[in-house]
């Protein structure tokens, strides 16, 4: 059987947006390793009960199924010693990165986007999201992103130690990228695909960054499909 990787979809089933999803996308290719998506949308919990999980992503690879973009990090460097390396043998530095990550990029950009999400969702997802996002927030999601274009200023300087480390170098990884850099672009990749939000600035060094990172393993973040008829990349 084919490698599989279960990613969160909208009712178009290329539009894949989750920025957990990514990560593990990201660290497929960058292992070398084919593998074809399994196009999965919120509310299809049954269809994860063979990994015993309701989240995704999920990879399946042959006999082993591994659940969770932490987990399916540390399996592929496992399993797959002599390609190219995602943590370098030493997982606790990366823990803090997506720590870090979690705490202040996506938390920050799910309230930029969260409103954004609805409108690429299948009609059965809908009305689960909009509920769990909102008693999430304790407020509806257009609240929660109500003036974001003010929010943008505080969120760009929240990236200021993005911006320290490119000015010595061309990845979070060094020279080449790593899982670092996966964890971080997950969460570009997710407003990239459902909001028309320009997140930053064209002179940003992290936008610098996201570009090369949009061209790496043949341009797959490039390549992905984003809402919007309009569709310009941002
Ligand atoms: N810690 C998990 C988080 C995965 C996660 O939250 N996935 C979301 C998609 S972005 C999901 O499947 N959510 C299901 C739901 O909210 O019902 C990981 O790193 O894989």
């Amino acid at each position: 059987m084919a490698r599989q990787l279960y990613e969160l979809c909208g009712k178009d089933p290329e539009i894949l947006f989750s920025p957990y999803c990514w990560r593990s996308r990201m660290a497929l290719a960058h292992k070398g390793l084919e593998f074809e998506t399994v196009p999965w949308r919120f509310t299809e919990t049954d269809r994860l009960a063979f990994a015993n999980w309701e989240k995704v992503p999920v990879l399946v690879d042959g006999e082993k199924v591994v659940a969770d973009s932490w987990a399916i990090a540390q399996y592929l460097d496992d399993a797959y010693p002599d390609a190219p390396s995602l943590l370098h043998g030493r997982p606790a530095s990366y823990r803090f990165i997506t720590s870090w990550n979690d705490a202040t990029i996506l938390a920050n950009v799910v309230r930029l986007i969260v409103s954004d999400i609805p409108a690429v969702l299948n009609e059965e997802a809908k009305p689960y999201f909009i509920k769990s996002r909102a008693a999430r927030f304790g407020m509806p999601l257009d609240e929660v992103t109500a003036g974001r274009d003010d929010r943008l200023p505080a969120f760009r300087a929240s990236l200021q130690p993005l911006r320290m480390t490119f000015a010595s170098q061309r990845y979070l990884g060094g020279e080449q990228p790593d899982y670092a850099d996966y964890i971080v672009f997950g969460g570009f990749m997710w407003a990239r695909c459902v909001s028309p939000l320009q997140l930053l600035e064209d002179n940003d060094p992290v936008r610098e960054w996201l570009e090369r990172m949009l061209d790496l393993h043949d341009g797959m973040g490039r390549r992905a499909r984003i809402s919007g008829a309009e569709a310009t990349p941002r």
